[in-house]
């Protein structure tokens, strides 16, 4: 009775064969396999031109994973990563996976709250920040950066040898300030525009109004700024200059997890993304692994790294493909197309992973011929639809370089296809085109009503199977059913077709997801909070076709019977709660919300009224 795959239908396959993947070892030791073919290759490098070798860089990941060990992270731990693009992410995620533990990223511009719900959910045990947000931390370690000093009493909770092995620590701090100036500010400080320059940190609320929370709170999260510490951090080089070159062996295995990114997925609120040791490495495996990889970047590739790696997008296919390849990584914290033309030209980028909101501005910015882009040999965009014109502008301005796109999604790994034209023996590529689905993998394409698998070029929902896959939502199994199938298959909510040259084009999304510059905007967050207002009866939030964001959200509200209740308030009641790209950018006042009779919004039927 066992209920088998509809058999009617096709399963798309990469045009490449399929590979060994060594998905038994453990990520780090994967990424390091071949460190002696590149060990005094550059890894990573600041706009600053601070410089790591690999050699280097391995050495500061091991000293990171004995720091974080030190403090008592142990396997199956969580830390959490709320800092911009800088070597302290990156040896942060690094060291902590060679020791079992597994990273969150997190948005460093999410407000309070948002970072707050991320915490809630995933309990981490530390939390490695910059100084200016730790006041985003305040619901979760009151004795942090205010007057008075995170006491030991404040982790009463930790046993004895962990209290003291904190004690060393502050100690080993203060010495190692004297000496020694961490690796990010220096590299903020020379940002001109920079929101993170130097400055005293901008406190949206004061400590001082707050009311004393239980001690019971602070129990377990310590706060680890890279930067100068507020009183009650510790700094990074408590990790960093541990005093110990080799961690523990830790026996990990391939179903570990390692990374926990949040995404919305295809309905609800943003759930904590397993990734696991053997997710990952399949995924990277399939992008730059094998005789002909599908997107070949080499030892003597500069990346550039401005994609925010708290997202799965920059975290998978630009840096850890990077660093498995012996690639030198050019870390920006933030974007900003002066510093990133310079640093193109300067370090010779010749691997450009980008979204299209960045395709816009090369494209269209007058600075662009300043400069001499003529090292870049590949474009790779994604995490967003790219329009055909804005592929052929980019053209005219770095003519020599391949351009193509990714698709990707959290949960799927990420990368379900990728651009055949960036393979060593490459294959032509069509503009519009999301390449091709990656090897050791099986796509398909639905019948959104019956479920039947669809043939070339009939449009359907994008269904992905393959070691690359999530395990599943963090405690979440009904979120997990709904999205992964019991075949295996995990259902994207993408609706595109496959085309006779096993290309993949995406037309439409069905899921609630909306997409502002590539960043995810969850309505169900927006629709959550928007519902907490005393005079909203009812509200649902959908996406609007926007030129320069490609999508923006913007809100159905029914008032609560006799309230006033303008644009403006429930715009500013939402922009104070969330990061930039989840403002609503319109308000629409209407009588009831179309549902279902099962309750569910008619999200279709809203879309329609802004058409
Ligand atoms: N065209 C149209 C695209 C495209 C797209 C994604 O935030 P998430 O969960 O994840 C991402 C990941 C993107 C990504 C990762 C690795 C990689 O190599 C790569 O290629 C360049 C891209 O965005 O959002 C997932 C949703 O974003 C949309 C689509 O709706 C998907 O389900 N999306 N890529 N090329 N839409």
């Amino acid at each position: 009775n066992r209920h088998e795959p509809a058999q009617t239908g096709h399963i798309f396959r990469s045009k490449l064969p399929d590979i060994p993947i060594p998905a038994s070892l453990p990520l780090t030791k994967y990424i390091f396999q071949n460190l002696a073919d590149h060990s005094d290759r550059p890894c990573l490098i600041t706009v600053t031109g601070q410089r790591l070798s690999y050699l280097e860089f391995h050495t500061c990941c091991k000293e990171t994973a004995s720091g974080l060990f030190k403090l008592g992270i142990r396997r199956g731990d969580i830390i959490m990563l709320l800092l911009h693009n800088s070597p302290e992410f990156v040896i942060s995620f690094i060291g902590a996976a060679m020791i079992g533990a597994v990273s969150t990223t997190c948005n460093p511009f999410f407000t309070p709250g948002e970072v707050s719900k991320q915490i809630k959910a995933c309990n981490p045990k530390i939390v490695i920040t910059l100084s200016q947000y730790v006041v985003k931390l305040k619901d979760h370690c009151p004795g942090n950066g205010v007057a008075g000093k995170l006491t030991e009493r404040s982790f009463s909770g930790e046993s004895k040898t962990q209290e003291s092995e904190l004690g060393s620590a502050e100690k080993h701090i203060n010495q190692s300030q004297l000496s020694r100036k961490p690796l990010s500010s220096e590299l903020e400080n020379q940002r001109p525009d920079s929101q993170l320059a130097d400055k005293p940190p901008v406190l949206e609320i004061s400590w001082d109004e707050l009311p004393v929370k239980p001690q019971i709170q602070a129990t377990h999260i310590r706060v680890i700024t890279v930067d100068d510490p507020p009183e009650g951090c510790l700094h990074f080089s408590v990790l960093s200059d541990s005093g110990e070159s080799d961690p523990p062996e830790i026996t990990i295995d391939p179903e570990d997890p390692i990374a926990l990114p949040f995404s919305s997925g295809t309905t609800g609120l943003p759930k904590g993304v397993v990734l696991t040791h053997k997710t990952i490495v399949s995924s990277i495996a399939q992008q730059v692994d094998g005789e002909n990889p599908n997107l070949y970047i080499h030892s003597q590739d500069v990346v550039l790294c401005v994609l925010p790696l708290f997202h799965i997008y920059s975290l998978n296919s630009v840096l850890l493909c990077s660093l498995r390849v012996g690639a030198e990584v050019v870390l920006m914290p933030k974007f900003e197309i002066g510093t990133m033309l310079e640093v193109v030209e300067k370090y010779r980028v010749s691997v450009a992973p980008v979204v299209p909101p960045l395709v816009l501005a090369l494209a269209k910015n007058g600075a662009v011929e300043k400069f001499d882009l003529r090292s870049i040999r590949i474009v790779l965009s994604g995490a967003a639809p790219l329009g055909k014109d804005l592929q052929e502008a980019l053209r005219t301005r770095v003519p020599q370089a391949v351009f193509g796109q990714g698709y990707g999604m959290t949960e799927a790994g990420p990368v379900l296809s990728m651009c055949l034209a960036f393979a060593k023996k490459p294959f032509p590529s069509k503009p519009g085109s999301c390449g091709t689905v990656v090897r050791n993998s099986e796509l398909k394409v639905i019948d959104t009503e019956s479920g039947a698998s669809l043939s070339y070029n009939q449009p359907g929902e994008i269904c992905i199977r393959g070691p690359q896959v999530m395990k599943g939502y963090l405690n979440d199994s009904e979120a997990t059913a709904a999205t992964i199938d019991s075949e295996g298959w995990l259902h994207t909510g993408d609706i595109g077709y496959v085309d006779e040259e096993e290309e993949v084009f995406i037309v439409d999304r069905v899921k609630e997801l909306i997409k502002y510059k590539g960043f995810q905007v969850p309505p169900a967050e927006i629709e959550a909070l928007l519902l907490s207002h005393p005079s909203i009866a009812d509200a649902a939030v959908v996406p609007q076709k926007d030129e320069a964001a490609g999508e923006v959200p913007v809100a159905f509200i029914v008032r609560s019977n006799g309230f006033e209740l303008t644009e403006e308030v429930v715009k500013d009641f939402i922009a104070k709660q969330v990061v930039f790209y989840k403002r609503l950018q319109k308000v629409y006042f209407i009588h009831v919300i179309p549902k279902s009779p099962s309750g569910k919004i008619l999200r279709k039927e809203l879309k329609a009224k802004l058409a």
